[in-house]
């Protein structure tokens, strides 16, 4: 059946009950809250154990925890931050609730195979959670490399393995889906360059997350193999290789890193615009540099292993192709910039968290620039600035980006605007938090403080404790977010179908919308960034034509 013929609500109630979010539900929408709230719970946990580690790290013995469970801590910490929270927020949680309102669709192309791409991360959740009750977790790093990951703690390792696969086949699944919902069932108007930028960025993500994710599948199948059933894949005693495992490994890895950043470049490419009310400078240049990152993306995992006995030549095509793959970056970051010059700036909530990934992503992405130079990564791989870099990178840019779709969609996903206060108190807290943690690290690492240690020299501490300090900012700064949303969501001020005036799809619809999204399927009469311009002039509050409210 073609999209265009399925009618609005039939056969399903007129909206969705809470208990009915805690069930095998194949709405589109209510499988986007489910990846919302489950990922900001995971948020939580792996909040708390970065919590305990800057704790212990905040002296320079091992005081505090033993370094085993340090160990289990820092494993599990970035493996549920990256499988478990960032990945499926802005994947799971904006691919699947904003792709369909956004193209004019009444749901997902597979809407059953999308509801079972959920139902696969809590599972993968309590394995993680087991790995701790039978043998005190996983301890070899969320890179998981051999030999270390085969000769510790091998049933946790095993939960491990097993609980990313499970991920990472969700992870597929849900890519099949958004692309064939892309491709197939835009509304009949929407031509490719209408189509939002966030589509466009969740194409290159999906492409990605095909081609990448069944490697690391395969590099995890193997390795559980070598550690329950005697094979030698990454045994070098036996003939094994554990350099493969690293290929393979980083194969994955390296494209992971742009699963967690595009779709968050969708969300900026959205959030911008509306809140400059200015069209976005330069849309085509925009999604096709999505395409490009996503293309030479796959071409430069080997910088992560510079110091793995890598051949000259290796380290130097693979130099070049990660400093080529900065420069759609650097297009991007140019576009949206340019978007913001001249235009009527409206400071909400969700433009202060654009505007600080801009600034924070700049210096994390100048930052992997140097490391993706050899000479210079050979002497700080391994340290303290490479964790400054990536936590620039993920909590600067994936986590600030989706603060600010929450603050932006919030309105649109439960009808409720969140408190404007609130989220400012939030914002500061998490910038300068963000400033203080992760900006002493590259120090640290330029000065030989290895990463992933219980305990460090002491000439280390001062700036150790400042990080400890800043982690603690960071960890208080939640308290007012989840407060606002737990608030907001049951009594926030009502927030009307297009509460910023926006022009995208989406808002055209009810706040939240109706299931199946719309009475009638809407019909293109501008693109999606004509702030400013005649047509879209003319687009009021709830989304229809008004005479009298300029942009
Ligand atoms: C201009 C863009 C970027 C460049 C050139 C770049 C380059 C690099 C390089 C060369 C390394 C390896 C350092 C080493 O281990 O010695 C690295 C590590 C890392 N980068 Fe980036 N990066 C960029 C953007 C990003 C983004 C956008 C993210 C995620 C949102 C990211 C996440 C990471 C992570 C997680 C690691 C550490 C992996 C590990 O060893 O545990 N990077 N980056
Ligand atoms: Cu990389």
């Amino acid at each position: 059946m073609k999209p265009t013929e399925v009618q609005a609500g039939h056969g399903h109630p007129d909206k969705w009950k809470w208990y009915d979010y805690f069930t095998f539900n194949v709405d589109h929408k209510v499988i986007g809250i489910q990846y919302l709230v489950t990922s900001f719970l995971f948020y939580l946990v792996g909040g708390f154990m970065a919590v305990l580690m800057r704790t212990e790290l905040a002296t320079p013995d091992s005081d505090f925890l033993s370094p085993d469970l340090y160990n289990a801590f820092l494993t599990n910490h970035g493996t549920i931050m990256i499988f478990l929270w960032i990945v499926p927020a802005a994947i799971g949680g904006f691919g699947n609730y904003l792709i369909p309102l956004m193209i004019g669709a009444r749901d997902m192309a597979f809407p059953k195979l999308n509801a079972i791409a959920f139902w696969l991360n809590p599972p993968a959740g309590l394995l993680l959670a087991a790995s701790f009750l039978f043998g005190g977790g996983a301890q070899a790093g969320w890179t998981s490399y051999p030999p270390l990951s085969e000769i510790t703690a091998n049933l946790p390792q095993t939960l491990w393995c097993l609980a990313l696969v499970m991920v990472g086949t969700s992870s597929i699944l849900g890519s099949v889906n958004f692309l064939v919902t892309i491709w197939k069932m835009r509304v009949p108007s929407m031509k490719w360059d209408e189509m939002p930028l966030f589509c466009w960025a969740m194409v290159a993500t999906s492409i990605l997350a095909l081609f990448a994710t069944p490697v690391l599948a395969a590099a995890l199948i193997l390795l559980m193999f070598d550690i329950n059933l005697g094979t030698s894949f990454f045994k070098p005693d036996a003939g094994g290789n554990v350099v493969v495992y690293q290929h393979l490994f980083w194969f994955y890895s390296h494209p992971a890193v742009y699963l967690m950043i595009l779709p968050i470049f969708g969300i900026m490419s959205e959030v911008i615009p509306v809140h400059a009310r200015k069209p976005i400078f330069g849309y085509k240049a925009i999604a096709y540099s999505s395409l490009t990152i996503c293309l030479v993306g796959l071409f430069v995992w080997v910088h992560h292993m510079f110091t793995s006995g890598t051949a000259p030549w290796m380290r130097i095509f693979f130099t070049i192709s990660t400093l080529i793959v900065a420069v759609p970056t650097g297009v991007k970051i140019f576009s949206w910039v340019a978007t913001l010059w001249g235009g009527k700036i409206r400071y909400t909530t969700a433009m202060l968290f654009a505007v600080g990934l801009l600034s924070m992503f700049v210096f994390g992405g100048l930052s992997g620039v140097t490391l993706g130079t050899a000479p210079f990564d050979i002497h700080v791989h391994d340290t303290y600035y490479v964790v400054g870099h990536f936590h620039y990178v993920l909590f600067g840019g994936s986590v600030f980006g989706i603060y600010a779709g929450i603050y932006h969609w919030f309105p649109k996903m439960t009808g409720r605007m969140l408190n404007e206060p609130l989220g400012k108190v939030h914002f500061v807290l998490t910038f300068i938090g963000t400033l203080l943690t992760f900006t002493p690290m590259h120090q640290l690492g330029m000065s030989g403080m290895p990463r992933r240690v219980a305990m460090y020299d002491p000439q280390f501490a001062g700036l150790n404790q400042l990080v400890t300090v800043g982690a603690y900012i960071l960890a208080v700064s939640v308290i007012p977010f989840y407060i606002n949303v737990i608030w907001s969501w049951m009594a926030g001020e009502k927030a009307g179908d297009n509460p910023w005036r926006a022009l995208t799809l989406e808002w055209t619809t009810a706040s939240p919308p109706i299931i199946e999204n719309w009475e009638v399927l809407p019909v293109l009469t501008h693109g999606p960034y004509e702030y400013g311009m005649d047509k879209a002039n003319q687009v009021g509050p709830a989304g229809e034509p008004t005479e009298a409210t300029p942009l």
